[in-house]
């Protein structure tokens, strides 16, 4: 099955999943249902919760036993995406090809909304429906290492170093810590509760942890690249927002040669990281091969 394929089923499969785990929109108090409703059904490509599913096929493991878990995955990244859009932060007005949630439901409620978002993802990472399958250390230790890629040492860690770097020289290693951990915990957290959760061994969990690495970082240098190279209405989202802001990212400090180099070694060595994994792993591997070649 080629990448477009597997994305594209892996999308039907969690839309269909979260629209049974979210609050019907004329639920009291609306307004809340309806703006976490709009953000995230206003499309994506879901890749987080794909490669939950794709991980824990990798190792053996059942779509369907993970299921509640890859859709906190994608309520945590929608959370992220609405929080970032407001003015405190990004200030962006598109998003998913559709007004930001701050500018159709107003601030308050946005920011309520991705809370709203994140305490719903551990809501599910404890769902009742996991413990039929999967033994509940196994649901600690995945919840766990999610929450820690999340907090401060992870993604929160990154963003607040990104929005102190802006418009000041950084190094490359500061834009490396920014990367990794804004954009990349997140990603490899997906790849390593998919294997957790479907009980991988510990050679299989670590390749794929050292995959989840490679692919997490690659990812937000081929956004840096597609923030200057891509067509806004593929990308759903403004074009040349980080260069508008002063934002640190790859291209800037690299240039785009550089930059697409970078995210192809990595991508790579990512890949490489799967060779003593069979065909199971193929979804992997072509979603590494997709991040490269994205064009939205
Ligand atoms: C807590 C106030 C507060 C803010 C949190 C943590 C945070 C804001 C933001 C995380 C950083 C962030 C938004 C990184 C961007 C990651 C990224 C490249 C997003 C785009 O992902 P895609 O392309 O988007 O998978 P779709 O729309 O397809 O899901």
């Amino acid at each position: 099955m080629s990448a477009a394929q597997y994305l594209s089923q892996g999308r039907e499969f969690i839309d269909a999943a979260i629209c049974g785990y979210l609050p019907k929109e004329n639920t009291y108090p609306e307004s809340i249902h309806k703006s976490m409703r709009y953000s995230i059904l206003a499309g994506g490509k879901r890749l987080r919760p794909i490669l939950v599913v794709a991980a824990a096929e990798a190792v053996g493991g059942n779509r369907h036993d993970i299921l509640p878990f890859a859709v906190a995955a994608e309520f945590i990244h929608t959370y992220t995406l609405i929080h970032d859009d407001l003015p405190a932060l990004d200030n962006d007005d598109l998003r998913r090809g559709k007004p930001t949630n701050h500018k159709v439901f107003g601030e308050a409620i946005a920011v309520l909304a991705g809370d709203a978002l994140l305490t719903q993802a551990f809501y599910l990472m404890t769902h009742s429906e996991l413990m039929k399958a999967i033994p509940p250390e196994k649901i600690l230790q995945a919840a766990h290492d999610m929450t820690d890629a999340i907090g401060t040492s992870g993604m929160i860690g990154g963003q607040v170093v990104d929005i102190e770097s802006e418009g000041k020289p950084i190094n490359a290693e500061t834009l490396e810590y920014i990367h990794v951990h804004k954009t990349g915990r997140l990603i490899k957290a997906c790849i390593r509760a998919g294997a957790i959760l479907s009980q991988a061994e510990v050679d299989k969990l670590e390749a794929l942890t050292i995959y989840g690495e490679q692919i997490g970082l690659a990812f937000q240098i081929v956004d840096d690249i597609l923030d200057i190279t891509a067509d806004q209405s593929l990308l759903g989202k403004d074009v040349g927002s980080d260069v508008d802001k002063g934002k640190a990212t790859y291209p800037a400090l690299f240039g785009l040669d550089q930059s697409k180099k970078k995210a192809e070694k990595l991508l790579e060595e990512g890949i490489d990281c799967l060779e003593f994994f069979g065909d199971e792993a193929d979804p992997l591997r072509e979603i590494g091969k997709f991040f490269l070649q994205r064009t939205f």
